[in-house]
C-alpha cells in the first residue's frame, strides 16, 4: 500500500532533481532560441540541441564531402586543358574546392566529431555527396559547363548560407562564395570562347548545356513538399531559404546568361511569366534525381572508388605530419 502511494506521488510530483535538471535544460533551449531570434550566431562552446548539432554535422560534412569529390570530374581534364592559360585557371580552381573541402571538415569538427569519422562514414556511404557530381565530364566543354552553371548554382546557395546560424559555417562560407565567383568567371568565359568559335566548337557547348542543365537544377535539393530537413533548418536559420526558392533564384539568373552566350537552355517549359516577375520551367525528373542520391548515379562506383584509393594512397603523408608536429611539440615542450 506505502510503495503504491508513493509511485503515485512520484508520478505526480517529479522529484526535485529531475525538475531542476528540466529548467535548467528549458533555460538553455530558450537562451538558444533568443539567439537564433536576435541573429547572434551559435559558437562552437554555446550550448545547442542535439538535433541542431546533428543537422549541421549532416549538411556541412555533406558540403566537404562534395568540394573534394567534386575535384574529380574536373581533375579530370587537367592534362587535357586546351592552352596553358586554361590548364593554369583549371588547376587552380580545383586546388580551391581541396581548400573549401579541408575549411569545411574542419567547421564540422568544432561540432565535436573528427574529420576521420566523417570521411569514415563517407568510405562506408553512411553518408553523401552532392549528387552532381555523379555525371562524367566527356568533352571540354563540360568544364565550362561546370563552372558556370554548377559553380553558379553553388554560388546562390552558398550566398544564402553566408546567413546561416552557426558562426564557423557561416564564416567559411563568405571566403567560400569569394572563391566560387572566380570559379564561375572562368566557366563562363570557357563558354563564350566556345559560343563565338566554330560551328563544331558550339555544339560542344551545346551539348554540354543540355547535359549539365537539368543536374545543376537538382543540386537545390528537393521540392520544398518533400524536403525533410527544411522545416526545422529553417527554423534553427540553418537554411534562409528553401530549396525552391534558391531553385528559382539560379533559373532567374542564368537564363539571361544563356541568352548572351546564343545557347539553348534545354527545356521547352521554360518561358517569362511576367505575373509571378520570375521563369517559369519545366518539372525535374525526380525518379533521376533519388535515383542519384541513393547511390546509382553513372559515375557513383568510379568516384567512390577514386576517393578512397587517394585517401589510402594519401596516408602516409598524414602519419608522417602527424609523426612531425608531434615531434615538434615534444621539442618545444623540451626547450
Ligand atoms: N545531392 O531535406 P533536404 C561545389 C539529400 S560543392 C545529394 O532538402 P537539406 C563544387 C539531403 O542530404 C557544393 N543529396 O536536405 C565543388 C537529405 O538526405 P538525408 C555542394 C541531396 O540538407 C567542386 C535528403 O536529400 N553544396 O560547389 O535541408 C567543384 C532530403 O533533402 C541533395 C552543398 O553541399 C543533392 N543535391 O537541403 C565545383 C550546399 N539534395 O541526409 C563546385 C550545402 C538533397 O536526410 N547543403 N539531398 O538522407 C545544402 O544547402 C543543403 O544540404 C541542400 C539540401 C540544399 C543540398
Amino acid at each position: 500500500m506505502y510503495t503504491v502511494f508513493w509511485r503515485l506521488r512520484m508520478s505526480n510530483t517529479p522529484e526535485p532533481s529531475e525538475s531542476a535538471v528540466d529548467t535548467h535544460s528549458a533555460d538553455l533551449e530558450r537562451g538558444f532560441l533568443a539567439k537564433i531570434e536576435s541573429e547572434t550566431k551559435i559558437e562552437p562552446k554555446d550550448w545547442m540541441p542535439d538535433a541542431y548539432r546533428k543537422t549541421l554535422i549532416r549538411q556541412i560534412a555533406q558540403h566537404a564531402h562534395s568540394e573534394v569529390v567534386g575535384m574529380q570530374p574536373e581533375g579530370n581534364w587537367i592534362t587535357r586543358a586546351p592552352t596553358l592559360h586554361r590548364k593554369i585557371g583549371l588547376l587552380a580552381k580545383v586546388q580551391d574546392e581541396c581548400g573549401h573541402g579541408l575549411y569545411l571538415y574542419s567547421a564540422t569538427e568544432t561540432l565535436g566529431t573528427t574529420r576521420e569519422e566523417l570521411v569514415t562514414a563517407l568510405h562506408e556511404g553512411r553518408m553523401k555527396y552532392s549528387s552532381i557530381f555523379n555525371y562524367p565530364t566527356l568533352t571540354w566543354a563540360d568544364i565550362g559547363a561546370i563552372g558556370w552553371l554548377v559553380d553558379g548554382a553553388a554560388i546562390v546557395n552558398q550566398i544564402s548560407l553566408c546567413r546561416t546560424s552557426y558562426g564557423p559555417y557561416a564564416r567559411a562560407m563568405v571566403r567560400i562564395c569569394k572563391e566560387e565567383s572566380f570559379h564561375q568567371r572562368q566557366g563562363y568565359g570557357i563558354m563564350v570562347t566556345l559560343a563565338e568559335g566554330t560551328a563544331d566548337q558550339r555544339a560542344m557547348a551545346q551539348d554540354a548545356l543540355n547535359r549539365w542543365w537539368w543536374p545543376s537544377l537538382m543540386m537545390f535539393g528537393p521540392h520544398d513538399s518533400d524536403s525533410a530537413h527544411t522545416r526545422s533548418s529553417t527554423a534553427w536559420k540553418i537554411k534562409r531559404q528553401s530549396n525552391d526558392e534558391l531553385r528559382q533564384r539560379f533559373v532567374d539568373i542564368t537564363v539571361p546568361q544563356a541568352e548572351h552566350l546564343g545557347l539553348n537552355l534545354p527545356d521547352p517549359d521554360l518561358r517569362w511569366n511576367a505575373d509571378r516577375g520570375h521563369y517559369d520551367f519545366g518539372e525535374i525528373d525526380w525518379d533521376e534525381f533519388w535515383r542519384v542520391v541513393k547511390g546509382g548515379g553513372p559515375c557513383h562506383l568510379q568516384r567512390m572508388a577514386t576517393r578512397k584509393a587517394a585517401h589510402e594512397n594519401g596516408r602516409w603523408v598524414r602519419e608522417a605530419a602527424a609523426t612531425y608536429a608531434q615531434k615538434q611539440g615534444a621539442d618545444q615542450q623540451a626547450a
